[in-house]
């Protein structure tokens, strides 16, 4: 059984017993059970059959560890098929569409008698659904959407989920006798948000070693094929990963036919062709002579082009930038001297204030943005008054670390007709302010527009954080006219924001390139609720570079001084005045943050 079976059978058994309505400490625990079996890189199969491994992972006690060895051994375990006789588990897997939870899935039940996925898209699309109490004729369209994202299965694993795997699978194939080049190439060496699979190329050494050393990691659940050259497992967590083991003198041939993207490679040979050679995964070859095989650098060199960085192989413009020595010069994580996007335990973070700061601190970072949420995002979101409070929460901590500047900011939720989830006299007290969309994903987008039009017009917005909310894998996000509201942010100087949440990444990277081409600044944010996920920042840099965003592009690369410039004029990060920077008038609506109604946190 894979890690992700595992961890379902856990999720399972959580919903059922919620469904019972048990006691939530019980649910909890199977949940945070599922979580962790589901990070796991290495088989938790072959982990249980270790001795206190699996007894050794947080938030695994004894109990849930007897569970795990039953269902790795047996499938199942005497809980789950106990639970299964009041709730059956078909019903139960409808709680893993997006949009039903526990709750909606019982009234199903209960009212319309549905019990599995046939059941429920037969009763969608004979409308009725949307009479059932709690639901309504959007959640019915929901419904249908939900059934026809989970048939198609993406089968991709997020970015952020597949780098420490792909970084111990190099570093041990690199750790085998005589290797000399190991290189993750595919998806992942092009830094795209999500990969299908890990494809990695090797040198050096006997093609026999490196092959044994693959196949036998820790991480690998099932060898699917193994040759010579080529090698195909499938790891505990579900990703397949190839090896491709190749001579030296053709390592960058097949670095750069394996790193694609599949259309940039058929670029290229077309480029070799009609210079009379012919280029594969082997060599760039003119009739029986080879041109250039060893490195990339060389194939590029020998057919005109300046080496490509990988993100911008995507057929989006590097063909002639390369040609005519024009590519730019990308943001490198290293150029970010702040963190301007993070959470503490005033609102939905983990830790207090201080434990996040000094986080900060020791990354070298020279200065940060503490910003937790407005009212309407729930979870003790700020008010004006709490606004107040913090004002000072913010000084103490300024007088704990002097070298560090830290500005007092609030993720303010814009509103569902674009008023501004705070009052002016509150704005008034921040250095930063973020506004981001929390609710109403699914306003048509002329609405959307408005809306978003509206917020950041205010004259106190300094960015727009994780502009359309979406969530890879999950909601599709806000739609609105991101033409019309990049060209407003770029005339008012609102930086957009590269969320690195590695299921945000938001902008994503096209977004960001249209951005950039309609003159925005950019900032790139963690958004951290905990101190590992100050980590992420890198994953926000990968979508700039896809994007072609430089070191200018950026505002938190810039000292604070001239930050603090650059937040106050538009267009200044790029040394220039946009064409045309109208003065910043009030917003269209008035806001009523007062009256915000608080709703559940959501993200
Ligand atoms: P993924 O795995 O879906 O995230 O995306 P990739 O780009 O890693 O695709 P994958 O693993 O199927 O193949 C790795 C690279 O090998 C791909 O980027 C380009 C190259 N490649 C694969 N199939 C073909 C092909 O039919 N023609 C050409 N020219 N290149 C190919
Ligand atoms: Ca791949
Ligand atoms: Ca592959
Ligand atoms: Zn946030």
């Amino acid at each position: 059984m894979t890690n992700a079976e595992v961890a379902r059978v856990f999720t399972r058994i959580a919903v059922m017993l919620e469904m019972q309505g048990q006691n939530p400490f019980r649910v909890r625990a199977y949940r945070e059970g599922a979580r962790v079996i589901e990070s796991l890189a290495e088989p938790v199969a072959a982990m249980a059959a270790e001795e206190g491994r699996i007894e050794a992972l947080r938030g695994i006690g004894k109990d849930l560890a007897a569970k795990i060895r039953d269902i790795v051994t047996t499938g199942t375990t005497e809980l789950y098929d106990e639970l299964q006789k009041t709730i059956p588990a078909e019903v139960v897997a409808l709680t893993e569409l997006q949009g039903l939870g526990p709750k909606r899935v019982k009234t199903l039940l209960d009212t319309l008698g549905i019990r599995n996925r046939d059941d429920l898209e037969a009763a969608a699309k004979a409308g009725r659904l949307r009479e059932l109490p709690g639901f309504g004729e959007k959640v019915e369209q929901n419904v249908l959407k939900a059934l026809a994202v989970a048939s198609r299965g993406s089968g991709r694993m997020l970015l952020a989920a597949a780098w420490p795997v792909a970084e111990t699978l190099v570093a041990h194939l690199k750790a085998v006798h005589g290797v000399k080049q190991v290189e993750a190439a595919g998806s992942l060496r092009r830094r795209k948000e999500s990969v299908g699979d890990l494809d990695i190329v090797v040198t050096g050494g006997s093609s026999e070693a490196v092959m044994e050393a693959f196949v036998t990691h820790a991480y690998v659940a099932d060898v699917l094929g193994r040759g010579e050259t080529k090698s195909s497992v499938r790891l505990g967590n579900g990703l397949q990963v190839d090896v491709r083991h190749v001579p030296a003198g053709a390592f960058g041939a097949a670095l750069l036919y394996f790193t694609g993207s599949k259309e940039h490679n058929i670029e290229l040979r077309k480029i070799a062709l009609e210079q009379g050679m012919s280029l594969n995964e082997y060599a760039l070859t003119k009739g029986d002579t080879v041109v250039a095989a060893r490195t990339e650098a060389d194939i590029y060199a020998a057919l005109g082009l300046a080496w490509v960085p990988p993100e911008l192989r995507e057929m989006v413009g590097e063909i002639e930038q390369a040609r005519d020595g024009m590519l730019p010069r990308l943001i490198e994580p290293g150029d970010l001297v702040a963190d301007l996007h993070m959470h503490t335990d005033r609102t939905d973070g983990h830790e207090s204030i201080e434990t996040m700061v000094r986080a900060v601190a020791e990354r070298g970072y020279a200065y940060c943005a503490i910003t937790d949420h407005s009212r309407a995002a729930g979870g003790g979101g700020f008010d004006e008054a709490r606004v107040r409070q913090s004002v000072d929460e913010i000084a103490a901590v300024r007088r704990k670390f002097p070298k560090l500047e830290i500005l007092h900011g609030l993720e303010v939720d814009i509103l569902g007709d674009g008023a501004l989830d705070m009052t002016d006299a509150g704005l008034q007290l921040l250095d930063w302010v973020l506004v981001s969309i929390h609710s109403r994903f699914d306003q048509p987008a002329a609405d959307a527009t408005r809306r978003v039009l509206a917020a950041i017009e205010h004259p106190a917005v300094r960015a727009m954080a994780h502009p359309t909310a979406r969530l890879i894998g999950g909601r599709p996000g806000a739609q609105f006219d991101v033409e019309r509201v990049f060209e407003r942010a770029a005339a008012l100087g609102v930086a957009m924001e590269i969320n690195a949440q590695p299921d945000r990444l938001d902008l994503r990277d096209t977004h960001a390139r249209l951005a950039r081409a309609k003159g925005c600044r950019f900032v790139i944010d963690t958004d951290a609720h905990s101190i590992p996920q100050l980590d992420h920042m890198r994953f926000g840099v990968f979508v700039a570079r896809r994007a072609g965003l430089t070191k200018a592009d950026v505002l938190n690369t810039l000292p604070i001084a001239r930050f603090r410039e650059a937040i106050r004029a538009p267009g200044a990060a790029h040394g220039k005045a946009p064409a045309k920077a109208p003065a910043r008038a009030k917003p269209a609506v008035k806001p009523k943050a007062a009256k915000a109604k608080a709703v559940k946190q959501t993200r």
